[in-house]
């Protein structure tokens, strides 16, 4: 079985981070070990939190795996909380990774033009800096926007999307996949370059008019999962797509209406049938 390791908050309440991650990648047959990065009560989108920053204990925590001789397959990143504990992260993807580990960042740190609460512009160039280490990143617009300097727009057209991949490209990550990208009205999806060829894919499906928190969690612990079970980065990011949406569109189904996050519980079934079913095909 494949070993990841995960790098992100915990959030106790509010599913996001690495209480999605974590369930959706064993799910996904993968297993996955977890490196808190900060405990907070709840997510930032609720009107307070508490947040205990855990900078201190990543690095004897990892110095203890190193000594113990572990090895892991990949290394995913997400929300990580203070520019301090990007660099602390950076140094624990620098102690495990070989040539044989995969390292998918997602910087997460802003939506709909801007950046979450309690993050600055540092905060964003750091987040570039860790990404050209990457061999996947998957920032949305707006995130690829606060990375690159590039303008932020609701409305655009395809070569927008083409020259936010050329900059961030120009990061040093190996491939860039931009999430919550749209070609056409009423569709969604992702938009990715690999800075080695130039090559450009795509994947949209019909954009659900509704959000939840900790979508775009969803979104990447199932490509990572996917690409880690072994699919191509296209199989993956279709995958990954396809299940968020699903997922979506399951949540506004709950008569509770769970405005804190997406009900990623009740779609876990189907993203082992997902699995398996392209297992089966190869
Ligand atoms: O889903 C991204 C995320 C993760 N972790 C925390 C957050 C957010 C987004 O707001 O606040 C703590």
């Amino acid at each position: 079985m494949k070993r990841i390791l995960t790098i992100q908050d915990i959030s106790c309440l509010g599913k996001c981070s690495i209480t999605i991650a974590l369930p959706v990648l064993s799910a996904m047959g993968v297993e996955t070990v977890i490196l808190p990065t900060a405990l907070l009560s709840n997510h930032t989108l609720f009107p307070e939190y508490t947040k205990l920053d855990l900078s201190g204990q990543m690095l004897p925590i990892a110095d203890m795996w190193k000594r113990n001789g572990v090895h892991f397959d990949a290394i995913y990143t997400g929300y990580l909380g203070t520019p301090e504990l990007i660099d602390e992260t950076a140094r624990v993807i620098d102690m495990f990774r070989d040539e044989n580990t995969l390292v998918f960042i997602d910087p997460v740190m802003g939506d709909n033009g801007k950046l979450y609460r309690g993050f600055s512009e540092d905060y964003a160039s750091r987040n570039r800096k860790l990404c050209g280490t990457a061999d996947l990143i998957m920032p949305n617009i707006t995130e690829a926007c606060l990375m690159t300097g590039a303008k932020y727009r609701e409305t655009y057209d395809e070569s927008y999307l083409r020259e936010l991949c050329i900059r961030l490209c120009e990061t040093g990550a190996k491939m860039t996949v931009l999430t919550g990208a749209s070609l056409l009205e009423g569709k969604t999806g992702v938009y990715g370059m690999d800075s080695r060829t130039g090559e450009i894919f795509f994947y949209q499906n019909d954009k659900v008019s509704v959000s939840y928190h900790g979508t775009g969690d969803l979104f990447a612990s199932t490509a990572v999962g996917a690409m880690i079970r072994g699919f191509s980065v296209r199989d993956a990011m279709k995958m990954a797509a396809d299940h968020t949406a699903d997922t979506i569109r399951a949540t506004m189904k709950n008569p509770g209406n769970p405005w804190y996050g997406v009900d990623f519980e009740s779609t876990l079934p189907d993203l082992i049938g997902r699995i398996q079913k392209l297992e089966n095909s190869d």
